[in-house]
């Protein structure tokens, strides 16, 4: 089966790629003569993951799947959550962000939060959304230089390190992304989700 990955993301591509069945032939946004950014202008993760896999499937007559990813911090009544991305203003800067965070946080105690993916998957127009949550804390300051975005400042549930100073695999294991996208798998493959 092919199917388009709807992200402009390419840690995102990357790991989405370790995670995938062979079975699967994944293709990216160039792949297929795409190269504007996607629109995601929604509220909600469900909203805007759905978004921007309708505009690839609309536009481009290609079967996708399309992720929304936030951190959701508890003591911040769940920001930035639908606004990780942009928190700290245009355009996307991952430092940035992390410092605003960082710095909203500074009296928390409480310092728990998750991170949670939405990903719709879109195949001959049906739609289908499967979901991933990892929870976890926010480190006072950053460690470690893998992965992505807020993985410096995100140590999961039960693990003494960050999501950055594990490897795609281990992060791969555990992580919201991955647990969304084996139940995309399940579901590709014929089981129930
Ligand atoms: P696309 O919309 O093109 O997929 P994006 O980077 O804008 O790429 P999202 O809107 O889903 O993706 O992600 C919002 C932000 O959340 C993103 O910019 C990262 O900073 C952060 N993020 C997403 N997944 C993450 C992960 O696995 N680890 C750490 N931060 C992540």
């Amino acid at each position: 089966m092919r199917l388009c990955f709807a992200t402009n993301n390419v840690k995102k591509l990357g790991e989405i790629r370790a995670l995938l069945d062979r079975s699967i032939q994944l293709v990216s946004l160039a792949d297929i003569g795409c190269h504007e950014e996607l629109p995601e202008t929604q509220n909600t993760l469900e909203g805007n993951s759905q978004q921007k896999a309708r505009y690839v499937y609309q536009n481009y007559q290609t079967n996708c799947f399309a992720d929304d990813t936030g951190l959701e911090v508890f003591s911040l009544d769940g920001e930035p959550g639908v606004y990780s991305a942009r928190y700290a203003g245009v355009p996307k800067d991952d430092g940035a962000n992390m410092d605003l965070l960082l710095k909203k946080m500074k009296a928390d105690t409480d310092r728990m939060a998750q991170f949670r993916t939405v990903i719709t998957l879109i195949i001959d127009r049906e739609e289908w959304q499967f979901e991933g949550i990892v929870k976890g804390r926010i480190l006072e300051k950053g460690r470690g230089s893998q992965g992505f975005g807020y993985d410096p400042i995100f140590q999961p549930l039960g693990y003494s390190q960050s999501f950055a100073q594990m490897d795609m695999g281990k992060k791969n294991s555990i992580s919201h992304r991955g647990i969304a996208v084996n139940k995309l798998v399940k579901h590709l493959l014929g089981f129930s989700t």
